[in-house]
């Protein structure tokens, strides 16, 4: 496998970086995971517009231009000949000094990894999640905001393992005053009385991509859609369920907390999202 690492296309066994780099000392960094279907990006320009956003956030100077990052992500799909997959985009502060400042930090390490992605099992997709809510809180806006897609993930790597431990996929997240905000790499959503709910943003869940594709899906369907506080009892009263992500795409979930969403079944709706969200993932792309 070819990966690009600053500047170059290299082997997978050369792709290596400095132990000094604060990336891997401090989590000071930002990523994207960006999905190629049919040898087409998916939404290429929003990804990278969430990243330029990240970037500024921690006050990280991306060393590219949108054009340059746009053709390196295609250019990697390309030297691997992957015409399907997942594309690990990551910008790191740079080798530095052992010490928090990045001021030793010269030049940031820029990373492209194009590989296979290991798609769910089809019986996610068709019998639906069964997901747990877990006591890891999503982080304090105010401490670090969640919708940096920054390298520092401990939290959603804690929540993930905790839902292992009850043996569920994914688990959802509350933030700090118990709203659910998101689960650990996937946005949720939910249906009640012919509305579509999803947490605001400012619930702590990441601004997917996803997520606004099924915001999009929403209004082309035209069915009501709210962005708002949502509690743990509005998705377990909930009619439907589902989670959206760069990995999952549209995921139904049947059952939280051990209550069964509506009929604990995949609801007909999600079904509508899900063939909805297929066919953009071949439409809503950049050629490579
Ligand atoms: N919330 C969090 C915390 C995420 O990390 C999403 C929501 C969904 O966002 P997108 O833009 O993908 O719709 C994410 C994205 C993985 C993986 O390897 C995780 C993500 C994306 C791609 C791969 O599990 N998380």
């Amino acid at each position: 496998m070819k990966i690009y690492l600053d500047g170059n296309y290299v082997e997978e066994t050369e792709a290596k970086i400095s132990v000094f780099d604060h990336g891997l000392l401090y989590g000071d960094g930002v990523f994207e995971g960006i999905r190629l279907y049919d040898g087409c990006v998916f939404r290429l320009e929003e990804h990278l517009e969430r990243l330029e956003f990240s970037a500024k956030a921690i006050l990280l100077e991306l060393p590219l231009t949108r054009e340059e990052f746009s053709e390196v992500v295609c250019e990697t799909c390309r030297r691997n000949n992957l015409t399907s997959g997942y594309v690990r985009l990551i910008v790191t502060r740079g080798p530095g000094n052992l010490g928090l400042s990045p001021l030793g930090c010269k030049q940031p390490t820029v990373i492209v990894i194009a590989d296979k992605i290991a798609l769910y099992p089809d019986e996610y997709y068709e019998k639906g999640l069964d997901i747990v809510t877990v006591p890891t809180r999503r982080i304090n806006p105010a401490a670090l905001n969640p919708a940096v897609k920054s390298l520092n993930y401990l939290n959603n790597v804690l929540a993930r393992m905790e839902a292992s431990q009850h043996g569920a996929p994914e688990a959802i997240m509350l933030n700090d005053q118990g709203f659910v905000s998101e689960c650990t790499g996937d946005n949720i959503f939910m249906l009640s009385k012919g509305t579509i709910y999803t947490p605001d943003t400012s619930c702590g869940a990441l601004k997917g991509i996803t997520r606004d594709t099924a915001i999009d899906i929403a209004r082309e369907f035209e069915i009501p859609m709210v962005e708002t506080n949502l509690t743990r009892y509005d998705f377990w009263t909930a009619e439907e369920c589902f989670l959206t992500g760069t990995a999952a795409e549209v995921v139904p979930v049947v059952r939280i907390d051990g209550r069964e969403v509506g009929n604990g079944r995949p609801g007909p709706l999600t079904q509508r999202f899900i063939d909805n969200f297929r066919k953009r993932a071949c439409r809503e792309g950049t050629r490579i």
